[in-house]
């Protein structure tokens, strides 16, 4: 990683600058912990009959390039050929948390591989692709304002698709100050996310948030913030952060929007020690084709479908079905659309050709 490409990553990691990397470098631990290095980490490597390059953590994902950090410094970084290749054949990608193995060549600085993920969250893209959010991540703060963005069926979206990656789900509820009302809206959010799933109803410009999460902000922990654009996701990482250096936004006072401030995701060291990836507002959240949408995933329609006539009840015209002559219609027409868009979504996958490498250079 040259000098001229330094980048810190955030007010906490070392500013110390390292020169040339070289593949004969002893691995820097405490480096690599300060980004998210852990157990699971060292074991991929470990595992590895071989090793080219070093470790480093993806932080930003941009257009041409990514840019990596190996827990000193930060640098931009290109996919090798072969390695872009083999991610395309197998409809892959690198996603902002991954660890990658760089090595330096003729000046620039090339991607090689990957460590396996510990998780990944994905969306569907529109057309048959995916897009990935972020890979490592072990909490998901779910944020939704309780101005006009606050809509029950979009966090019923992002909750299935958090749980599809197994991720550790927090929801926050922003903008109480904005709130029609906060207690009835707090208890309609809380039936939904079930009472295993934390849930705060939080400024987040007021520095009691950091109070509030500090159970997921130890060191080695990675979350990732995913809601509607202008909801107060990079306020809440500058909160977090004790500065203002990530740039907000106004959003529209007549329907409460935002502006897509945010553009690229991007992953930065909070003073309490986790990594934290900012991510830009998400239009529409389409499912990414591993939910899981049975009746058992939704808390209130598992309890009535056990009194449903029929055990194998699909809770569509059965006579006898406790769901549809319980459940309130919107919440019904909300889980059957998300049946009906998972089952299209999976169907699309399977009949989408399979990808060839497109690119024939070298490197890239
Ligand atoms: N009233 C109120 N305003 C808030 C709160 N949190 C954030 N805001 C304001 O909401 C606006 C949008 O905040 P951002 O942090 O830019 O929102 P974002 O989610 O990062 O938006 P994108 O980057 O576009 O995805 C800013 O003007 C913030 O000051 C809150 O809890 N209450
Ligand atoms: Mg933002």
């Amino acid at each position: 990683m040259t000098p001229s490409r330094y980048h810190a990553v955030g007010p906490c990691l070392p500013e110390r600058r390292c020169g040339e990397p070289r593949l004969t470098d002893p691995l820097d631990l405490p480096a690599l912990t300060a980004i998210g290095w852990n157990r699971h980490c060292a074991a991929a490597l470990a595992a590895r009959p071989e090793v080219h390059g070093r470790p480093a953590r993806v932080i930003e994902q941009h257009r041409a390039h990514l840019l990596v950090h190996d827990g000193r410094t930060s640098a931009k970084a290109k996919t090798l050929t072969a390695l872009f290749d083999r991610l395309e054949t197998t409809g892959d990608g690198l996603a902002v948390g991954d660890w990658v193995l760089v090595a330096e060549e003729g000046g620039s600085l090339y991607i090689h591989d990957h460590l396996p993920r510990a998780s990944l969250l994905l969306r569907s893209r529109g057309d048959n692709g995916v897009q990935r959010i972020a890979a490592n991540v072990d909490t998901a703060l779910l944020v939704m304002a309780l101005d006009n963005d606050y809509s029950p069926n979009r966090l019923e979206r992002y909750l299935l698709m958090v749980r599809a990656a197994n991720v550790t789900l927090v929801v926050v509820l922003t903008k109480p100050d904005r709130a029609s009302d906060l207690a009835a809206q707090m208890a309609e959010i809380a039936a939904l996310a079930g009472p295993d799933t934390p849930l705060f109803a939080l400024d987040a410009r007021d520095a009691g948030c950091t109070a509030t999460l500090a159970p997921w902000l130890a060191a080695g922990q990675t979350l990732v913030l995913l809601g509607s654009s202008g909801v107060g996701k990079s306020t809440l990482v500058n909160t977090l952060l004790g500065d203002d250096s990530q740039r907000t936004g106004a959003t529209r006072a007549y329907d409460d929007r935002g502006r897509h401030t945010t553009t690229a995701r991007s992953l930065r060291t909070l003073p309490q020690g986790a990594c934290l990836i900012d991510t830009p507002g998400v239009r529409e959240l389409k499912l990414g084709g591993e939910e899981d949408v049975t009746a058992d995933a939704f808390e209130d329609i598992a309890q009535l479908a056990q009194q449903c006539k029929f055990r194998d009840c699909q809770h569509q015209r059965e006579p006898g079905c406790a769901v549809v002559a319980g459940l309130p219609a919107e919440r019904l027409a909300n889980y059957r659309k998300l049946k009906d868009e998972l089952a299209a979504t999976q169907q699309k996958r399977l009949e989408a050709p399979t990808p060839q490498p497109t690119r024939r250079s070298k490197k890239r």
